[in-house]
């Protein structure tokens, strides 16, 4: 079986303190978290930064400061958010990928997103998509609701993307696709040859969809940004604790937890040179 890469979401930008109080949000907890999680099994982190109040930001400096402080104490993969938060502009959510991440989120649709609408117009996502290719940053695609998928193969077709492609499928946000396991198969078996995937389960989703993705040679991410809880009404001690337990689990399954070196090579991050 293929190794796992295990993705650790951290942060995110609707999570707060109060909600979890382990949340790290200044930029040294973050890096220290990233540096746990790595050492649990983590192989790629998912950036998301706080400002010196908690809230959301896309501020460049803080996007540099966490990426070179992770850098400089391990060799997981780097992978920022172009996602940010729902109140932001396009232009404000591009600023994470100046400090040149090895990888950065593109989502390529709009989508409910509880109570709110994150906007994703075509004309945003290939502005996303030409600017990635033009940094050389590899993207993960990721999947809020079914129709994105199509929209990522139509991004393919117009060479915005390159294959292999790496894929995540975000399930059970309010107002987008339900944490399914059938949805899952559906969408697995629409991507294009040679492409990787990982799953994102929200809430309690996060542990039983990962196991399904384990189990079908996927890939999974797993983090306060999607889901807070060890188990039902226990919160999580760490971030590193939900990574420590899926890798747990995926040694179990003979799925061998991939180091960051294994994951750049299954996701060809060297294709720009
Ligand atoms: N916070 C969500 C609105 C991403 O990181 O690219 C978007 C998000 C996706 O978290
Ligand atoms: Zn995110």
């Amino acid at each position: 079986m293929q190794p796992v890469m295990i993705t650790a979401a951290m942060v995110g930008a609707e999570v707060t303190k109060a909600q979890q109080p382990k949340l790290p949000t200044t930029p040294q907890e973050i890096i220290q978290a990233a540096v746990e999680c790595h050492k649990a099994g983590a192989s790629i982190i998912h950036i998301h930064v706080r400002d010196s109040e908690g809230n959301a930001t896309q501020d460049a400096g803080l996007f540099r400061e966490v990426v070179e402080g992770i850098r400089a104490r391990c060799d997981v993969i780097t992978q920022v958010s172009t996602g940010g938060a729902v109140w932001m502009t396009a232009e404000e959510r591009l600023q994470s990928i100046e400090c040149r991440p090895d990888m950065a989120t593109l989502t390529t649709g709009t989508v409910n997103f509880g109570e709110s609408v994150f906007m994703n117009n075509r004309e945003l996502v290939e502005t996303f998509a030409r600017r990635l290719q033009q940094y050389e940053i590899v993207p993960e695609i990721e999947i809020f609701d079914m129709g994105m998928l199509d929209e990522a193969l139509r991004l393919r077709g117009m060479d915005l993307l390159s294959d292999p492609i790496q894929f995540d499928f975000v399930m059970g946000v309010p107002g987008a696709i339900g944490a399914d396991p059938a949805h899952l198969m559906h969408m697995v078996r629409g991507l294009p040859p040679g492409s990787t995937w990982s799953v994102a389960g929200i809430g309690r989703h996060q542990l039983t969809l990962g196991v399904i993705a384990l189990a079908l040679g996927g890939h999974v991410r797993v983090g306060f940004e999607d889901n807070i809880y060890y188990r039902k009404g226990q919160l999580a001690e760490s971030n590193a604790e939900l990574v420590a337990r899926i890798a747990r689990i995926a040694r179990e399954m003979d799925r061998p937890v991939a180091t960051p070196g294994q994951a750049r090579e299954l996701l060809r991050l060297n294709r720009y040179y």
